[in-house]
């Protein structure tokens, strides 16, 4: 059903029902597609502001992607009928909307592109879809071929519907001289400001097509008529589509080639479709990608050159194969899809922007340089971190970002981290930043001032106001009247603070380092003080003084993030960690990954907030956050506990085998969550929400890197600490750091402790210095056999 290609830069699923919202997304730094197995698309470009240009049959609310959004006939998709002309029989491709049972099926989704192979009636449909880097518009590839044997009379038609532009003004016909339908529309406004923003948006939807149709239809009402789109009327009642047009009617794009194929023949016909602002520029599109002969095979090639700038640092083979195939294919470019485009948005929420960011740090390192750069420049006045970080011109902080949440200093140094652990470039730290607010710091001097800012938004007992939202975005209700307290930031901020001390050290600065530490601990002690709950951390105590994710709690007792970050920021002793681990292993470890928190609520607690809404086990609501699983796991990696952290992420990614169909996505990224409650809701449990933005991919590569592959940057050169998980006996690793080739071999030995080895030469200790940038060196890493096997007498 579903299988790699063999160097794992593909993934083929052979069934269009077994999986049936699975699918696979491009994207560019103007625009990106999601396109499920089926065919249905959802597609948005910037201008700058994210923007569509086939809508749903209704007016859509503008929002960020849904999870486990759902598709119904009428849902923007890409498709082809094929009629038989002798025999009137229908299908199409990919499989909506039509639904005929298939003689075969491949969805065929690479890096650079996604393509399908349907056969039916002894006719074989191949669709590519491709983009370019820099526009926005896809570029369809069409093959028709002739496998009956014998000769055949087909139309082919491709159906491309507009949906529902707008309710001001919309309409669509045919252009003879750009060969394709154009849609043109207002984009509905109200205020008179509007009409001078509004004046340059991309108005308008093109289907453009290489080889002129005998016929077309511009009207969705009179392509269906009453056969509807499993069986629409100018099709199948009609031999020629009616010329229609749409006048403030619901567009589409539908035309008709008929052939005739002789046995084996085939035809390929080649199409373009995306937004434009006037009929100018689509023909510039036209010439660019249609009548220049050579624009499509030129696209590929520059789109997969640039999708290849995000293969990362990393390759590694180890006993888990669909491991490697994720890791070497698909993970960093997920990563690069976040850190090169920040999820299309012009305000990203910082947070998000810094972890993004973070990935970017072992993939493209100077775009994460930058980005601490532009985040501090909009640092506020008294040292907090605004909620989104505006990236284009006249951009302005949306939704969510309108919410005051109190977390976004503490990424700061978590991403710093990482940034100076790939590239050691302190030179950073002197940089100097002029603020939008009108003063002038250097990044260090920036950092401080975020971090004095963390200790500053305390109680008197000395824990971290949440206000209306921490890393939890709908957390909202905790802290809306101004006491609530997380539990979680308090932790992460002596983590930060701790991080960020280490930094002063390293940079000279000691007295501030002392400062620093001083302040981690007395956090970490005030939430000893105030959240510790006998066996766990509390996750945070209400303005009304409630403590939550407690014992007494019926629901949402038990949270993994205040557990995750008590070991990172060092507030959990050695005992506490025990207990805690015990707790996440009995509440929240599931088949299918661990929840965030449990049990799942089942109804508003409005001294909590929204989160409490969401159906339980979705999203924030006690779903496998992933997010939240990837900090537990680089917890867990802190303090050598390899089997746990493992199997924290290898449950993030889908497979193998019968684990597809319950997670019902490939293994081509990582979700942001799968269902959980799985106690309370068994049947969806494991489900994929399908969507692709998520801060959990910066840390799982974080993860893969440094603490599996034990592979981590320090000011000197590379450490060397590997963790495997005590079942695997060694792996292979190929990692690219500071200019530099590393060839790792690691492998358990009769050793106490790690041995690295360059040529014949021991190292004096797990550590390679003078790093030669263009040189490759070959390691050879003995690590000690397992404790617990040993103990076993296993091996
Ligand atoms: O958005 C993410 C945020 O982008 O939720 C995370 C948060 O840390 C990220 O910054 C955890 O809350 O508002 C909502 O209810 C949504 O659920 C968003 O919080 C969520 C969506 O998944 C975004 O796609």
């Amino acid at each position: 059903m579903l299988r790699p290609s063999n160097d794992g830069s593909r993934y083929e699923l052979a069934s269009p029902t077994a999986l049936p919202n699975a699918g696979s997304f491009l994207w560019n730094q103007k625009m990106m597609i999601q396109i499920t197995c089926r065919g249905y698309a959802t597609a948005q470009f910037m201008q700058p502001e994210p923007a569509k240009y086939a809508h749903a049959p209704n007016l859509e609310a503008k929002t960020f992607m849904q999870p486990e959004q759902n598709y119904y006939a009428h849902h923007p998709g890409r498709f082809v009928y094929i009629k038989d002309e002798e025999t009137n029989k229908l299908f199409s491709a990919p499989y909506e909307p039509v639904r005929a049972p298939l003689d075969r099926f491949v969805f065929s989704v690479g890096k650079s592109d996604v393509r399908w192979t349907v056969e039916h009636l002894g006719i074989r449909v191949e669709m590519t879809l491709s983009i370019p880097t820099h526009d926005v518009v896809e570029l369809w590839s069409i093959k028709v071929t002739n496998l009956s044997g014998r000769p055949r009379k087909i139309s082919i038609y491709p159906y491309f519907p507009f949906g529902y532009m707008s309710w001001m003004n919309q309409s669509a016909k045919w252009n003879e001289k750009l060969i394709g339908v154009v849609a043109s529309s207002i984009t509905p406004y109200q205020k008179a400001e509007d009409y001078f923003k509004n004046k340059m948006l991309k108005d308008k939807s093109y289907f453009l097509c290489e080889k002129t149709p005998i016929a077309w239809e511009a009207r969705q009402q009179k392509f269906e008529g009453e056969g509807g789109l499993v069986a629409p009327s100018s099709i199948v009642l009609s031999e020629e589509l009616t010329f229609s047009e749409a006048n403030y009617e619901t567009p589409v794009a539908a035309v008709q080639y008929r052939v005739e194929l002789e046995a084996d023949e085939q035809e390929e016909y080649r199409f373009l479709f995306g937004p434009a602002l006037d009929n100018a520029e689509i023909q510039s599109v036209r010439d660019k990608y249609i009548n220049n002969k050579e624009g499509f095979a030129q696209c590929a090639k520059d789109y997969a050159e640039y999708i290849a700038r995000g293969a990362g640092c990393l390759q590694i083979e180890t006993p888990d194969k669909e491991l490697d195939n994720f890791v070497n294919n698909w993970l960093p470019r997920q990563c690069y899809y976040h850190g090169d485009v920040n999820r299309l948005t012009t305000d990203p929420q910082t947070r998000n922007y810094l972890q993004d960011n973070m990935g970017m740090t072992y993939i493209k390192p100077e775009v994460a340089r930058k980005a601490f750069l532009i985040a501090l420049s909009q640092q506020e006045a008294n040292g907090a971190m605004p909620d989104g970080i505006l990236l284009s011109e006249g951009a302005e902080l949306k939704y969510i970002n309108q919410i005051p949440h109190t977390d976004h200093c503490i990424w700061l140094p978590v991403g710093l981290e990482a940034y100076l652990g790939e590239t050691a470039d302190y030179g950073l730290l002197d940089e100097v930043v002029e603020g939008v607010h009108g003063d002038t710091y250097t990044v260090f001097e920036r950092f401080s001032r975020a971090m004095d800012w963390l200790l500053s938004a305390r109680d008197a007992r000395g824990l971290s106001y949440i206000a209306q939202g921490d890393w939890c975005d709908p957390m909202n209700m905790v802290g809306y009247k101004g006491k609530g307290v997380s539990g979680w930031l308090t932790l992460a901020t002596g983590h930060a603070l701790n991080l960020w001390a280490k930094v002063c050290e390293q940079h000279g600065r000691g007295e501030l380092a002392a400062k620093y530490r001083a302040g981690a601990q007395e956090v970490n002690d005030a939430a000893n003080a105030h959240l510790w709950d006998g066996d766990w951390f509390a996750r945070g105590i209400t303005d009304d003084g409630a403590v939550f994710g407690v014992k007494g709690d019926t629901h949402g007792r038990v949270w993994l993030n205040p557990q995750a970050w008590s070991i990172l920021s060092g507030a959990a002793s050695a005992e506490q960690t025990s207990r805690m681990l015990a707790a996440v292993d009995e509440h929240l470890a599931t088949p299918y990954g661990v929840v965030m928190f449990a049990p799942a609520y089942e109804g508003m607690r409005e001294d909590v907030g929204r989160v409490t809404q969401k159906y339980p086990g979705s999203a924030e609501n006690g779903s496998v956050y992933n997010h939240a699983g990837a900090f537990y796991a680089h917890g867990l990696y802190a303090i050598g506990e390899a089997d746990r952290a493992y199997r924290v992420l290898r449950l993030m990614i889908p497979g193998p085998d019968e684990d597809y169909k319950r997670r019902g996505q490939l293994p081509v990224y990582i979700p942001n969550y799968y269902r959980g409650a799985w106690k309370q809701y068994e049947r969806t449990a494991g489900r994929s929400s399908q969507l692709f933005n998520t801060g959990t991919v910066s840390w799982v590569y974080r993860s893969f890197i440094e603490s599996m592959c034990g592979l981590q940057g320090d000011p000197e050169g590379l450490r060397i600490q590997p963790q495997l998980p005590s079942d695997w006996d060694g792996i292979k690793v190929t990692r690219l750091f500071r200019g530099a080739t590393f060839k790792v071999d690691i492998q358990r030995a009769g050793v106490d402790r790690v041995i690295v080895k360059q040529g014949e030469e021991v190292l004096p200790e797990p550590l390679v210095k003078n790093i030669q940038p263009g040189k490759t060196y070959e390691l050879s890493v003995e690590i000690p056999k397992p404790v617990r096997h040993e103990l076993n007498g296993v091996k």
